[in-house]
């Protein structure tokens, strides 16, 4: 449907006003909130997703489309929360204990989001108790933890024992990410997925909950 198509294209241009716009045209047309929010919004950060892959835009174009698309989806909540549209699941996400760096958290976040997880960002600073705390609260499928300074890499490890002490580790899946982290590092630690970009966080937090299910 050309709107949809307009629509994304608006978010990937992060054009915030035609966006709502957009968004308010579409409910007068009488299309679903759930069909406007998967083929324009998500449709159009998923384009957003692919082209930071590939180095084709930067961080400042993903965080003006990400907060384009949630003007769209400010519109839009009132109706899903009422249509009880499901969220394909659950991420608990968070920078680990002693680090404040969160500006590639909150992209991981975003992406999630854009790619129709709900996500619970519990900021910057987040000791093992509190992620702990909204896995159990939230039911979480899925823990997304961020760390940007060696030192504080050791309280992905700690936050992971904390919930295998809790007898929570089998509950959810554990991801991990920032620029010190690797991929051997995940495995060292027993965390469940690793990447190395908001992107590639997307399509590990997808396989994950696939595997969840499976
Ligand atoms: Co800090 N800092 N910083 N800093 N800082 C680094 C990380 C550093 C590499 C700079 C350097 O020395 N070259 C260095 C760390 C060295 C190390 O331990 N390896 C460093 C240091 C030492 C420090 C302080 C200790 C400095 C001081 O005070 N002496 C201090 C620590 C404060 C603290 O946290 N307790 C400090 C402070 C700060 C600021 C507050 C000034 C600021 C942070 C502001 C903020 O975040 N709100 C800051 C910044 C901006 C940086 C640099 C310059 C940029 C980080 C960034 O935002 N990158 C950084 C140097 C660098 O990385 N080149 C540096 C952009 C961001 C989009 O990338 O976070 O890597 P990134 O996220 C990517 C991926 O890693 C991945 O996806 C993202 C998007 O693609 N990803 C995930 C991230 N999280 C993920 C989670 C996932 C999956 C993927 O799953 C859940």
């Amino acid at each position: 449907m050309k709107i949809f198509e307009e629509i994304a294209d608006e978010v990937v241009k992060g054009n915030s006003s035609s966006v709502e716009e957009l968004t308010k045209k579409a409910l007068s047309q009488n299309i679903s909130a759930e069909e406007i929010l998967n083929n324009g919004l998500v449709g159009g950060m998923g384009i957003v997703s692919e082209k930071f892959k590939n180095n084709e835009i930067f961080i400042p174009e993903v965080l003006i489309s990400a907060k384009s698309m949630n003007t769209g989806l400010e519109i839009l909540k009132p109706l899903l929360a009422e249509a009880k549209v499901k969220p394909l699941g659950k991420v608990v996400i968070g920078t680990v204990k002693g680090d404040l760096h969160d500006i590639g958290k909150n992209i991981v976040a975003m992406l999630l989001k854009g790619a129709g997880f709900e996500v619970i960002d519990l900021g910057a600073d987040v000791p093992k108790e509190k992620f702990l705390e909204y896995v159990k609260k939230e039911r979480a499928d899925i823990v997304g933890m961020s760390a940007l300074l060696t030192t504080t890499m050791v309280s992905m490890k700690e936050t992971i024992q904390t919930l295998k002490d809790a007898g929570l580790r089998d509950n959810v899946k554990v991801i991990i990410g920032g620029a010190p982290v690797t991929e051997s590092y995940a495995v060292q630690i027993d965390a469940d997925g690793y990447a190395s970009d908001a992107a590639s966080a997307v399509d590990m937090s997808k396989k994950l909950l696939n595997d969840k299910e499976n």
